[in-house]
């Protein structure tokens, strides 16, 4: 039976751009969990009321319900152990890429391109996003990603674990990806799906790395639906 998976979208329905929705949805890949994505937007929380919280991504599996990718990632792993898994060598390692991501990357990536989020998003999630992600930066969208051109440069430096990992090994996980590709991949994504800003030069062997991401499971994030 497949797992409802909820996902932010924006204007376009198709368009599934959240980092943590992606997490998920190679999550479910790698276990070759067959998936039905309900769009969903952010000031719609109450489609979310049943998980007891207001951010996605939430899966129902059966009766099950949970949320929060990590939550979930582990809830896949657990339920679904003669499936590929997802921490072939246990969580410890992951977790420390999602920490690395989540506190560093991200919010980087955040500052080059919130502006582009904005432009995606359906019109009744726009004042929200907005007033709360400019209450949370201190300045307007504009503020936020001027400069970029010059300020990318800076994060790209972020990657350098990620380019040192990769002169011994192709993935993450090692010979093979695991949960902590998806993680660091899901927030590429998010960039790819709302914004043409080029975050990674296409020589970098991490745009290398994001590309066999993209290729994995028929190609699921290649063929995503980006702005
Ligand atoms: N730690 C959570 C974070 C989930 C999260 O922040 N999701 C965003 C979408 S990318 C959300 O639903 N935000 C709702 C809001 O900002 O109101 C996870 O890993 O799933």
């Amino acid at each position: 039976m497949a797992i409802t998976l909820y996902e932010l979208a924006g204007a376009d329905p198709n368009l599934r751009f959240s980092p943590y929705c992606w997490r998920t949805r190679w999550a479910l890949a790698h276990k070759d969990i067959p998936v039905n994505g309900i769009p969903w937007r952010f000031t719609d929380k109450a489609a979310l009321e049943f998980s007891g919280q207001g951010k996605v991504p939430v899966i129902t599996d059966g009766a099950k319900t949970v949320s929060d990718s990590w939550a979930i990632a582990e809830y896949l792993e657990d339920r679904y152990p003669d499936h590929p898994p997802l921490f072939p060598n246990g969580p410890a390692h992951a977790r420390f890429i999602n920490a690395w991501v989540d506190g560093v990357v991200q919010p980087g990536i955040g500052r080059l391109i919130v502006s582009d989020v904005y432009e995606v998003l359906a019109p009744q999630d726009q004042p929200y996003f907005r007033e709360t992600r400019e209450k949370f930066f201190g300045k307007t969208l504009a503020e936020v990603t001027a400069g970029r051109e010059e300020r990318v440069i800076e994060w790209r430096r972020t990657l350098l674990p990620l380019r040192t990992i990769l002169r011994s090994q192709p993935w993450i996980g090692g010979d093979s990806p695991d949960y902590a590709d998806y993680i660091l991949a899901g927030t590429l994504q998010w960039a790819r799906c709302t914004s043409r800003f080029e975050l990674l030069e296409p020589d970098d062997s991490a745009a290398e790395w994001f590309g066999r991401v993209l290729d994995l499971y028929d190609g699921v994030g290649r063929r995503a639906t980006t702005v």
